[in-house]
């Protein structure tokens, strides 16, 4: 973030007059404390009068500590220590910074408490940021910076950041490439039932760093679990929707990242991008990639012609992204050479993308496939012919326009008199999902009957 962005939401931050309460619930005492205190004079941590001692209380391993609010979060998200978890007791939370989770192998969890579905909104931060670099995003603007490992997230909707809603990403020194005293190690982090939403680049990022790369230094993310996660309708207006993708496990990723029953539906540019990630493997079970690259949707006209409620919450604008399902690489680039890693894949349906299903975008590699469901996708349910096959059974497509099957690899059409069966399931549980969302709930997961 840039010093005087800095300067500028700290003072929006000490100006508020926080009313609330923390709690702390040991795992064998339970110590209920309020506090009313102003921010300006504890901005780093909330200070707890306890009622019964007049100390501060240190959490232990294994308590939780409850928070209200954005800046109670921050600071409890600075003390936390391995073990604890941070519940979220509110349903929205105005975000006037980025929330950085640097710690290394943190095992720290912030999840929603019982009874609420919080919402970060990150909209103050965006209007500053907007203010200060109107015409680029950048890492500073992203909602949740992760550079720290073994961290869990769960039951939270991200929204309305300036740049990614989560980005998983190491730091980068510019000023002295060398230096990995702040690097970080952004291994083994979870994200369950969380949705991302209304971001100016991709919901949930998960990469290394060009600039560490040049250096010599390989911090590339290792083990993301995503799982049970929603990512929609994020667009990067600022660059024309080209980069927006619900999930972007891309650019020297680490090994082992894997996507379970996680849907990317209506995003400016790709579902699923895993461009330029060498050899790395990424598993996606049970996902759904809808209709992206839509530019109808960025517009409302979308909505409008499919008798949808007016989506207020939109970023509008003009869109040409590319409209990718499973993109799952990339040839050569400046990025490294062609990827070649596995790419494992269970019970995943690619639908109504404005470019192609199941996509190898000029990687090779091997595709493992059980249970795959490709249709109207505009440029082809699967193009694979770049790939080999290892496991490859009961992959089915709608048509075989565009269809390029993988090495070894054969995909079947769905005959005619079953395609109108499988289009309504798919599609109530689109409705379904919409409906869910609308309502601020952490959508069901999907499950479906027309694998066989
Ligand atoms: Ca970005
Ligand atoms: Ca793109
Ligand atoms: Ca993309």
């Amino acid at each position: 973030m840039l010093k005087s962005t800095k300067g500028m939401l700290s003072k929006a931050v000490v100006s508020m007059l926080i009313l609330s309460s923390v709690s702390f619930y040991g795992m064998s005492s339970s110590i209920n404390v309020s506090a009313a205190h102003r921010t300006n004079s504890h901005k780093n941590k909330p200070v707890i009068s306890n009622q019964t001692k007049q100390q501060p209380v240190k959490p232990k391993a294994g308590d939780v500590i409850t928070v209200s609010s954005f800046d109670e979060l921050k600071a409890a998200v600075a003390s936390a220590t391995s073990g604890q978890t941070i519940q979220i007791a509110a349903n929205t939370l105005d975000c006037t910074s980025q929330l950085v989770l640097d710690k290394i192998d943190s095992n720290i969890t912030i999840e929603a408490a019982a009874g609420y579905t919080p919402v970060l909104d990150f909209t103050s931060f965006r209007t500053a940021a907007q203010k200060l670099s109107p015409k680029q995003t950048g890492d500073g603007y992203v909602g949740v910076r992760i550079t720290g490992g073994a961290y869990t997230i769960k039951g939270l909707i991200i929204e309305k950041a300036y740049d990614n809603g989560i980005l998983i990403k190491p730091n980068f020194n510019a000023a002295n490439p060398k230096d990995t005293t702040n690097v970080g190690k952004p291994d083994n982090n979870t994200i369950t039932d969380c949705v991302f939403r209304y971001n100016g680049d991709a919901g949930l990022q998960i990469s290394g760093s060009k600039g560490l790369e040049k250096a010599g230094l390989d911090v590339r993310p290792n083990n993301t679990k995503v799982t049970g996660c929603v990512s929609y309708r994020n667009f990067d207006i600022l660059t024309s929707g080209g980069n927006a993708d619900g999930f972007a496990a891309k650019l020297y990723l680490g090994k082992g990242t894997v996507f379970s029953h996680c849907v990317s539906a209506e995003n400016s540019d790709d579902a699923w991008d895993s461009f330029g990630v060498d050899t790395a493997d990424v598993t996606y079970d049970h996902c759904v990639a809808y209709h992206c690259g839509d530019a109808s949707v960025f517009t409302g006209a979308y909505d409008k012609a499919n008798n949808l409620p007016v989506d207020n919450d939109l970023t509008i604008g003009k869109c040409s992204g590319n409209g990718n399902g499973f993109k799952m690489g990339s040839g050569s680039s400046k990025y490294g050479a062609q990827t070649s890693g596995i790419r494992n894949l269970t019970d995943c349906v690619a639908a109504n993308n404005m470019s192609k299903g199941f996509d190898e975008n000029n990687g090779a590699g091997t595709i493992n496939l059980t249970n795959g469901m490709g249709f109207g996708n505009v440029k082809g349910d699967y193009v694979l012919d770049l790939m080999k096959a290892g496991t490859f059974v009961n992959a089915q497509a709608f048509k075989v326009k565009g269809l390029k099957q993988p090495q070894g690899g054969t995909v079947s059409i769905v005959d005619a008199s079953k395609q109108a069966a499988i289009t309504a399931e798919f599609n109530t549980a689109i409705s379904k999902m919409r409906e869910e969302l609308r309502e601020n709930k952490i959508p069901s997961y999907m499950n479906f009957s027309f694998w066989n």
